[in-house]
């Protein structure tokens, strides 16, 4: 076949692969389940169905992916390289139903044939590659790249276990690995020539090159195989289909004979297992990375696939290594990836022999970074010996690097020790460590935090002595979310009331959603409103008896906190409050406490022992809560197990009231908090991350205020915060916290919960005691309006025109233009 074909002439014609319409995609989808699934209707699985749409679906993906590679290579446009070691993309298609505009269609298509589309989508397994907000961003960001027409790549690892599981055992969480490429994945292509060795410890030698030059070179005493795996990612009812890349390690090719003449053939294959074992699994946050080498080894075995990829593209458009800063830009999401600064120098330098400034330009002018994260044992940091003996080479380049930067530093501040001890890349305090949010922040053109409280406080705490130096690299990029998957496909009747008023031009410009203002207070509006809430109330209380076996009540006020279980988050107040209803209830059964469910739903990380900890209290507190006669109907707590992104698109949409409630400083930015916001939830929240700007946004009367502000805590701290002295003080506290200390709520054990509670009366580090009353007195306020429906639906329908500001498209533009400085490359699909 000839090379000069074009995709339109291959495949442009074929209605059986790339037709919209309904009889195409009948026809289609009977073709796939018969060709490839090998099945006919009669015999087949739902899973066998599921793949056979799936398999339609994504030809007609495909056809987009290929007019868009054509056209990057032909325009050879600047592209965004987003590096990050985690992304949650949720099931793909529906989605992809939804970008080509064919849902409807599909829909039908499958009904002529007698199949339910909606049981077909879940059957789909979603990819769990990540822990929470972080990954879930990335792929909010890639959908949105890929939307706002900008060439991009999201490269990865292809964890082979992503997150676990979680399954609740009498209340206490219990972790399952999860197998989601179990049934296949119909939506990656395995890329087989793509592939790069990447090389670990050894040692190095210096030399001179033909030309006299000084030269490093490293030899390993490893070798790994990095092979791509492709992802298409199709933007919303536009040609560009970009693509997520994520590398799986494999054993070299040699191995086989390694095997072979070793005579030691066990040796061998267990030396391929280790090989493997690098992509194996995706560590869960919150668990200490001390020592933890195979992480560190998993993020250098991407970054150095990713970063190799990238320059093979470039020298295929053409380009000289010592350009590369301008043919992509890339971020750098969080300090995961922030080996890729050594990585890219160590390439530029000793494969593509570029001098130590032409390297350090180029290097310097890619890469941008994004901070995620104040929490001082998230910030990364290596052991240096261990670091030295995975990379004995980057510990040479990152000596280098940092002598030159303290230099810099040293002439800015004369007579300033203390100050470079802080800056160094290294920390020299006992044991040495290698700095990562160090390493990325000299390296980086720009550096941003995720919401405006937090890059001020970035600035102000973590990188000060930096922003002193370079403030010009600074800048903020609130995040975003998708309104294509939060709001579009995860409620449909929200979407299409909005759609009816005021057309589908929201889902482009989520700032048209100001045109619901005039609605809010139009009767009609509001009875179709509350209407499309009570139905998704309907369908999650269907789910929760089907998964948890507890009844709740629609018309109840649906109270959430859905995020990762940590104790900023402070999940154990939203409980404190509960108790406190509940203790009301009993002490006076005639209290006015309007009927509420409470559903929380999250993972802890499995080491993380006060989070498992609290699981368990939520589970035995539902327990004497739900079976209690005295307030059965009123109070329901329900704990939502295995929280991800196929179940958190069933609960945004039924959410009355969202909690978002760290204690403020902590929470870097929150996204949950906008994707709840976005379908018409109210917010009690504290001053803490995005909730900050939802709150400017959505006004300060729609929002529901409580607690110190970042200031306040930190001065109560720095003052001696003593718990102990609220719990002495607080007779309605002290008597939730003595209700738990008396083993009520555990079945008659008064061990079981004594860790928390000697958490909060001896330090609480996350000032519950300090902001229980304030968030009580808040709740009740909630309670009120909610006694009031036309004026708690005014709220809600205002909340959500106000939101227009957290689109993910917003959060992309802004770094387009602060921080790439890329345009967008459309693509004609014919
Ligand atoms: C989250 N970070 C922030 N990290 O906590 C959240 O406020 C923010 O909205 C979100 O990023 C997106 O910017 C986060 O999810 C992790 O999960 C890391 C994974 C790897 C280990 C350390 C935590």
């Amino acid at each position: 076949m000839s090379d000069s074909l074009k995709s339109t002439e291959l495949a442009g014609s074929h209605d059986l692969r790339t037709g919209l319409g309904v009889e195409d995609i009948k026809q289609a989808f009977l073709d796939n389940l018969f060709y490839q699934m090998n099945r006919v209707p009669a015999v087949a699985t739902k899973n066998d169905l599921y793949m056979a749409l799936a398999m339609t679906v994504r030809d007609r993906v495909f056809h987009s992916s290929v007019h868009t590679i054509e056209n990057y290579a032909e325009r050879k446009p600047r592209v965004v390289a987003y590096l990050s070691a985690e992304f949650l993309p949720g099931p793909h298609l529906a989605n992809n139903l939804l970008s080509l505009g064919i849902t409807a269609q599909t829909r039908r298509a499958l009904s002529e044939l007698g199949y339910d589309l909606d049981e077909l989508l879940s059957q789909e397994e979603e990819p769990g590659l990540g822990n929470g907000g972080l990954g879930r961003v990335a792929s909010c960001f890639l959908d949105s790249l890929a939307s706002l027409e900008v060439p991009a790549v999201g490269y990865g690892i292809r964890y082979e276990f992503g997150i676990f599981d979680q399954v609740i055992k009498d209340g206490w969480q219990t972790e399952i690995t999860d197998k989601w490429r179990r049934f296949g994945n119909p939506w990656e292509i395995c890329r087989p020539v793509i592939v790069y060795d990447v090389n670990f410890g050894g040692s190095t030698e210096t030399g001179r090159d033909e030309l006299g030059r000084y030269r490093v070179h490293w030899i390993p005493d490893n070798v790994v195989k990095g092979v791509a795996y492709d992802t298409p990612i199709l933007g919303y009812r536009v040609g560009t289909c970009n693509m997520m890349r994520l590398w799986k390690a494999e054993a070299i090719e040699s191995f086989d004979f390694a095997a072979f003449n070793h005579g030691d053939y066990y040796r061998a294959v267990e030396d391929k297992m280790k090989s493997e074992n690098i992509t194996k699994v995706l560590y869960p946050n919150d668990e200490p990375l001390q020592g933890k080498i195979l992480r560190l080894q998993q993020q250098f075995f991407f970054v150095s696939c990713s970063l190799r990829d990238m320059l093979r593209i470039h020298g295929l458009f053409g380009g000289k290594p010592e350009n590369f800063h301008e043919q992509f830009a890339i971020q750098l999401n969080d300090t995961h990836p922030a080996i890729a600064v050594a990585e890219l120098l160590r390439l530029l330098l000793d494969e593509h022999r570029l001098d130590w400034e032409t390297a350090w330009y180029v290097t310097s002018g890619a890469i941008a970074y994004t901070n995620h994260t104040l929490l001082p044992e998230a910030l990364e940091k290596w052991s240096l010996p261990l670091f030295g003996q995975l990379l004995p080479r980057h510990l040479e380049l990152i000596y280098e690097v940092n002598h030159r930067f303290l230099e810099e530093v040293r002439t800015r501040f004369p007579d300033d020790g203390a100050r470079v001890r802080r800056m160094s890349i290294i920390e020299e305090s006992g044991e040495r460590y290698i700095r990562m949010a160090q390493l990325a922040a000299v390296a980086s053109q720009h550096i941003n935090g995720v919401a405006e409280l937090h890059s001020d406080l970035l600035k102000k705490t973590v990188l000060q002595d930096f922003t002193q130096l370079w403030p010009e690299k600074f800048c903020n990029v609130t995040n975003g979310v998708t309104p294509r998957r939060f709001v579009a496909m995860s409620n449909p009747g929200l979407a299409n009331l909005v759609t009816e008023r005021i057309g589908d031009g929201w889902l482009r410009d989520l700032t048209e959603l100001r045109k619901l203002e005039k609605f809010a207070d139009d009767g009609e509006f509001q009875r179709e409103w509350c209407e499309v809430k009570l139905v998704a109330k309907r369908n999650l209380a269907k789910l929760i008896e089907r998964r948890v076996g507890v009844r709740v009540n629609p018309e109840s006020l649906f109270d959430i906190q859905s995020k990762r279980i940590h104790e900023y988050k402070r999940q154990h107040l939203n409980v404190l409050h509960i108790l406190t209803l509940y203790l009301r209830l009993k002490r006076d059964p005639g209290t006015n406490v309007p009927a509420r469910t409470f559903v929380f739903g999250g993972k802890a990380a499995p080491g993380y022992v006060m989070a498992k900890l609290v699981i368990k209290l939520i589970h035995a507190f539902a327990e004497v809560v739900n079976n209690d006669p005295v307030v059965r109907d009123r109070l329901k707590v329900v704990f939502f197990p295995d929280y991800n992104v196929k179940n958190a698109q069933h609960i945004f949409p039924a959410a009355d009231l969202s909690e978002q409630i760290s204690t403020a400083g902590f929470e870097a930015s929150g996204t949950g908090n906008m994707k709840f916001s976005l379908n018409g939830a109210l917010t009690i929240g504290t001053l803490d991350g995005a909730n900050v700007e939802i709150r400017e946004e959505v006004g300060t009367d729609n929002f529901f205020l409580f607690g110190l502000d970042a200031d306040q805590v930190r001065d109560l701290k720095s003052r001696g915060y003593r718990p102990r002295s609220y719990y002495e003080r607080n007779p309605v506290l002290a008597e939730a916290l003595d209700c738990i200390a008396s083993g009520t709520l555990a079945r008659g054990d008064t061990k079981l919960f004594h860790p928390l509670l000697d958490n909060l009366l001896g330090d609480d580090p996350f000032l519950l005691l300090a902001d229980y009353q304030s968030y009580v007195d808040c709740q009740d306020k909630v309670s009120a309006l909610w006694s009031n429906p036309p004026a708690w639906t005014r709220k809600s329908i205002l909340n959500v025109a106000r939101m227009g500001k957290f689109s993910s498209d917003r959060s992309i533009r802004q770094y387009c233009e602060r921080v790439w400085k890329v345009t967008p490359s459309p693509v004609n699909v014919t």
